[in-house]
């Protein structure tokens, strides 16, 4: 098992210099996933070039409303509509240079990816929102979430009132650890479940990324060498470094991680050995890792 990483990056809104820079802050290696959280497009002088970009660098992209709306106004230009939008005009200029390509590209970009327990979208979810279940129009309804209701509906910024609030603060879990984009905060805003990384860099603030430690598809081994260590502080140390050892513990560890199955021992105990006492953990949230948080400006 190669030590992977999962990257995530904000809203880059056509910063596409400062998005460069993140990425090579990232020290990427090929076994990297990156995904940005939407909104790639709109606001930022190089947002065709950043779409060209991400296209050329095939990053998984999830679509955002100012992507989004690409496509309703192709729809509306290819139904003879006209177009009266007052921010239109920079749009269209955008517009203008894209082909069938980068219109397929944003077509397919997903509404939300799912890595584990890990869920990354771009606005926020209703309390009623099932991600697998949701028909596309709820779906395009979550690039768009930032608040709630007392009733956990969809509300617009501009119409909130004091009972209303910000999605992710009562969020359950319940789709997982979710990353978004899509509200513009200073700093990550860190909630129980969910972690918003839009610090607004188009508004000359700066683009975010985080980065999580998956070095296993199923059972994320730091944060089961953290619990094991906390549970079976001597035992676990030894075990980790003897096998011989692990055959007498083996039982222990089994009856209390069931995910562990017998043939997988071997392989996790090979990268428990590869992670160093000094290994950079940023911080362990919701049994995940963050390895670092990133800035650009
Ligand atoms: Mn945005």
């Amino acid at each position: 098992m190669k030590k992977s990483r999962v990257i995530i990056y904000g809203d880059i809104h056509g910063c596409l210099d400062e998005f460069i820079a993140l990425r090579k802050k990232a020290k990427l290696t090929k076994n990297d996933i990156e995904i940005c959280v939407g909104d790639i497009l709109s606001k930022g002088k190089k947002d065709f070039e950043t779409l060209q970009y991400i296209m050329k660098e095939n990053i998984l992209t999830i679509r955002g409303n100012n992507d989004d709306i690409f496509l309703r106004y192709k729809r509306e230009l290819d139904a003879g509509n006209i177009i009266k939008s007052k921010n239109y005009a920079k749009t269209q200029q955008t517009l203008n240079k894209m082909g069938s390509e980068e219109f397929e590209f944003i077509q397919n970009m997903p509404f939300f990816h799912k890595i584990d327990n890990l869920t990354i979208i771009h606005g926020g979810l209703e309390l009623r929102t099932n991600l697998e279940t949701a028909c596309e129009e709820e779906l395009c309804l979550t690039t768009r979430i930032a608040y709630l209701n007392s009733q956990g509906e969809y509300i617009k910024e501009k119409n909130i009132t004091p009972d209303c609030s910000l999605w992710a603060d009562s969020y359950d879990a319940r789709e997982g650890f979710i990353v978004y984009g899509h509200h513009v905060f200073d700093e990550p805003k860190e909630s129980k479940y969910a972690l918003g990384i839009d610090t607004g860099c188009v508004f000359g603030n700066k683009l975010t990324a985080v980065i999580f430690d998956m070095c296993d598809s199923r059972v994320n081994l730091k944060s089961l060498r953290y619990i094991f260590q906390n549970a079976y502080q001597r035992v676990f140390v030894r075990v980790s470094r003897e096998l011989n050892l692990l055959k007498v513990n083996y039982s222990t560890f089994t009856a209390h991680f069931t995910i562990l199955k017998s043939e997988n021992i071997k392989s996790i105990i090979d990268d428990l050995e590869n992670f160093t006492e000094e290994a950079q953990v940023l911080k362990y949230i919701n049994g995940l890792i963050i390895l670092d948080i990133l800035e650009a400006v």
